[in-house]
């Protein structure tokens, strides 16, 4: 991607923020002990084997435009990953999308057994909300049971999960543009919007505050996914970390099977343009955020 100075600055600060979550986890998640250390083995493989960790990028961005000290965001930025990462674990197995291949490496099945990574996603969902709600998260119990709440509507049935179930019945059903833009508000957008809620939560954000953060987060979370199913059609084993083509081989409907890879490309930017327009009552402190999405939707992985 072309490196404009501010784009630059923006990626300067992802890379921060990758190596301090990727050190936060590693002194959060459980040590390796005990009868049960496969297990914590299996967690940490599949934790900390990289990623983008965009969205603990947006949690302590969001944080910071309400003040929230940075070690509070991190600890949800942190069990907000182990929720993400236990579902690109459970999504790899056999019984979803079958993959041997993740972040480069792998699957964490593949490297250790079905078993093990089934328990090993079991685990990361639960810590999430063993961290969430732990009082050094945030010292207002009913600021933690609110953070403990979103999450657990966005990660769950009416969220993340449902959105996976629809997409695995999409295999054999046909989805409209309607039908897919839900199924994949659900399925990628949700974990997306309460990365963007956190940071309003922890900061006691005003009505108007969260309403502007949701729509930015809702135009971020669909240009994400375009890009994402961009780059099962037109990116590579090697720079996608993944295998490639899974949804077109697959006959599933996507926004590019939808809209043809041209006009889903020009939806995302549009998408990306108004993610940004939504922040205008927040100051220089938005800046990140306003930027984050250029970033999304010029990635190669
Ligand atoms: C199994 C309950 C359950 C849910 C799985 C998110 C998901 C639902 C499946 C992943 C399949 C997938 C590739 C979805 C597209 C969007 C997405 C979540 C991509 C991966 O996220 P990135 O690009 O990954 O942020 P990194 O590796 O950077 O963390």
């Amino acid at each position: 991607m072309s490196a404009t100075p501010d784009i630059a600055v923006l990626q300067a600060e992802m890379g921060k923020v990758a190596e301090a979550i990727d050190q936060a986890l590693e002194r959060l998640l459980p040590p390796v002990e005990g009868k049960e250390a496969r297990l914590m083995e299996a967690m940490r493989y599949a934790t900390l084997a990289g990623g983008k960790r965009l969205r603990p990028f947006l949690v302590l961005a969001s944080g910071a435009l309400f003040d929230v000290p940075t070690d509070r965001s991190t600890r949800v930025a942190c069990a907000l990953e182990c929720i993400h990462t236990y579902s690109l674990v459970h999504d790899d197995l056999p019984c979803m999308d079958d993959d041997d291949l993740r972040r480069g490496m792998p699957t964490t099945h593949r490297k250790f057994d079905e078993a093990t990574a089934v328990l090993a996603g079991d685990a990361l969902l639960t810590y999430a909300f063993e961290i969430v709600s732990d009082p050094r998260t945030h010292h207002d119990p009913l600021v933690r049971a609110e953070l403990v709440h979103a999450m657990a509507r966005e990660a769950g049935a009416h969220g993340m999960v449902g959105g996976q179930m629809i997409d695995l019945l999409a295999e054999t059903e046909e989805l409209d543009m309607g039908a897919v833009t839900r199924l994949q508000q659900m399925k990628t957008g949700a974990l997306i919007r309460f990365a963007v809620e956190a940071g309003a939560i922890m900061g006691r954000a005003s009505k108007d505050q969260r309403q502007a953060l949701q729509n930015y987060a809702h135009d971020l979370g669909l240009a994400f996914q375009i890009v994402d199913d961009l780059l099962d059609v037109e990116g590579t084993e090697k720079e996608v970390g993944k295998k490639v083509r899974k949804d077109s081989d697959a006959g599933k409907a996507t926004f590019v099977s939808l809209l043809g890879v041209e006009r889903a490309r020009t939806q995302a930017r549009m998408l990306a343009d108004q993610a940004g327009v939504h922040l205008e009552m927040f100051d220089e402190k938005a800046e990140l955020l306003r930027l984050l999405p250029h970033f999304v939707i010029n990635r190669r992985h």
